[in-house]
């Protein structure tokens, strides 16, 4: 379904088997070194998800190939599969190969049932490649804006495990958020608590 021009919702795009592999992955991603943290924002607030970053780490607001707010470590790789899951992505919500671009970056966003994420722009990429974004475990509300500001007008639409969202074209710097996620609504044979989003990238760097 397209909510808005180049954003695009494609529902149970990834079947339970290929939850359960990505979910194994975000695993080992998520141990250290370079693993799961939180990161502070420049005001001095702590962000309530927690993230772990592949191929270059985002700290507000940039990217840097070490952890800033962990353990220093380098940034762990981005591995090819995931580039060529992100084509596939593209290729299907939008019925059209994506111009080529390397997509070279993932962040892996970890939701407790408490965590949200207030309304923003991903303005720290140099590319306007589209945005794909991956959803395990417990649903949210996602909350998509406009490029024009962090108000209304906005569509909630419910993101549910195994959810495939692409954002490009006039939609990549569109603003966006996650007011609440729903604890207990991830797939039991999953094996979730709580809410994991991928979104891959394609830094320009
Ligand atoms: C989430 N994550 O569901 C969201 C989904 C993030 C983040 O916002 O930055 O980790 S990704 C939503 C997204 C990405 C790029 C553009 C737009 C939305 N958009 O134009 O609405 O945890
Ligand atoms: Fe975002």
């Amino acid at each position: 379904a397209e909510v808005a021009p180049g954003a695009v919702h494609v529902p149970g795009w990834l079947d339970l088997a290929a939850q359960r592999r990505l979910l194994a992955a975000c695993r080992t991603w998520a141990r250290p070194p370079a693993g799961l943290r939180s990161v502070r924002m420049p005001s001095g607030g702590q962000m309530s998800v927690r993230t772990v970053c592949l191929g270059w780490h985002w700290y507000p607001y940039g990217y840097a190939r070490t952890v800033v707010d962990g353990d220093g470590a380098p940034v762990k790789p981005f591995p090819a599969w995931l580039g060529r899951m992100a084509v596939e992505a593209v290729t299907d919500a939008y019925g059209t190969e994506p111009e080529p671009a390397a997509y070279d970056i993932a962040l892996v966003n970890f939701y407790d049932g408490h965590a949200k994420m207030g309304m923003h722009q991903d303005a720290d990429e140099k590319s306007a490649a589209p945005v794909v974004s991956l959803s395990l475990g417990d649903s949210c509300v996602f909350r998509f804006g406009t490029p024009g500001g962090r108000g209304r007008p906005w569509t909630d639409v419910e993101l549910r495990s195994g959810d495939l969202f692409v954002f490009g074209g006039p939609s990549r710097l569109a603003f966006h958020g996650v007011p609440r996620t729903r604890p207990g609504t991830a797939p039991a044979a999953l094996g979730l608590t709580g809410r994991l989003n991928l979104t891959l990238r394609v830094s320009g760097l």
